[in-house]
């Protein structure tokens, strides 16, 4: 295919951005790939197989398993272990870490923290879901992984991405230098480069909160939302709202055409409902190679310090214009 560059091919281009590069964060990112592409053909087909639905059970968040959780875990876990470039896991779908000690990975430089399926509760109904990946260099010396290997500043990641799965399938990484979207092209089973160097507009028209909160919201939240619905047309408000329930989804239409998401704290989600590990940081590591902006309302996403696994943080990610003046009424309005 003239002119087309694949996933894998961009891979091995830019390998040489990286420090004493071997090859090894190329062929765990390949091996991602690979997983997204097995996972896209079962999410493209539920419906049809008994994948939809639950599970019966529920996970370490208290949230229903659906059947396609529990598939797309399973498909990144085995793709990372057989890969051998990754000695550990943290997944959304895992109380605890996976450890891998078989041997080909004992010694990998790398572990993972997965969402593999974001925004499940919309498998059901047909809308676009993602996968968030986020890779950390270990810090641990050798053997088995441990917690310290995860509980890294968001500031620290060695590479983050995501894949949607909606219209089209496209998966979003950065490893620092930029970040660059690939389409999977079925007819071919790869994923080829078809947004590089992708920048998000510094103010857009678009703010992304699910609004059915607004009574727990704080004042500043509150504030801001309502500066949104205000008539100025200076500022190209009131603003559209669109709200998938999908946070991969919302970010990425948010990263292409300009806007703000925002997760804050609620009643029932005091601390922010969104996990830092594998949403908030990746997320954020994107959101600012791309030049926009990822705060908690107040610091920055990528220096909050990580102290347990499945840590929540509010989140307002996206336009940078836009995040700096909803920190403003923060700011004004924080008791
Ligand atoms: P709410 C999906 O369950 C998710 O984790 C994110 O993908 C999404 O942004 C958020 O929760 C939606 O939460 O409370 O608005 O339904």
């Amino acid at each position: 295919m003239i002119g087309v560059v694949t996933l894998d091919e961009f891979i091995i281009q830019r390998q040489e951005e990286f420090q004493y590069a071997k090859g090894e964060l190329s062929r765990l990112l390949r091996d991602i790939g690979l997983a997204a592409k097995i996972v896209n053909r079962e999410v493209n087909k539920a419906g049809l197989v008994d994948i939809l639905g639950t599970t019966g059970t529920t996970n370490v968040q208290g949230e229903d398993v659906k059947k396609l959780d529990v598939f797309a875990n399973k498909r990144f876990i085995a793709a990372l272990k057989l890969g051998g470039e990754c000695c550990g896991i943290a997944s959304e779908e895992n109380e605890d870490l996976i450890i891998i000690q078989d041997e080909i990975s004992k010694d990998a430089k790398y572990v993972v923290a997965l969402d593999p399926l974001d925004g499940s509760s919309n498998i059901d109904v047909n809308v676009s879901v993602g996968t968030i990946f986020s890779i950390y260099r270990r810090v641990s010396s050798s053997g088995p992984c441990t917690l310290e290997d995860f509980l890294q500043k968001g500031s620290e990641q060695a590479a983050a991405g995501y894949i949607v799965y909606g219209s089209s399938t496209m998966l979003v990484y950065t490893t620092g230098f930029g970040v660059n979207g690939f389409t999977l092209d079925p007819s071919i089973g790869e994923f080829c480069l078809s947004h590089p160097d992708m920048c998000i507009p510094k103010a857009g028209k678009i703010y992304s909160i699910n609004q059915g909160n607004f009574i727990s919201f704080t004042e500043g939240v509150k504030e801001y939302v309502r500066y949104c619905k205000q008539e100025d047309k200076a500022t190209n408000r009131p603003y559209s709202l669109r709200y998938i329930g999908s946070l991969v989804a919302d970010v990425h239409r948010n990263l292409i055409s300009g806007g703000i998401f925002i997760y804050p704290a609620t009643k029932d989600a005091p601390r922010g409902k969104l996990r830092m590990l594998y949403e908030c940081n990746p997320m954020s590591f994107i959101a600012e190679q791309a030049g926009g902006r990822a705060t908690d309302g107040f610091r920055r996403i990528l220096d909050i310090e990580q102290k347990e696994l499945h840590q929540r943080t509010p989140i307002f990610i996206g336009s940078e214009e836009m995040v700096l003046k909803a920190e403003e009424f923060m700011k004004k309005y924080s008791s």
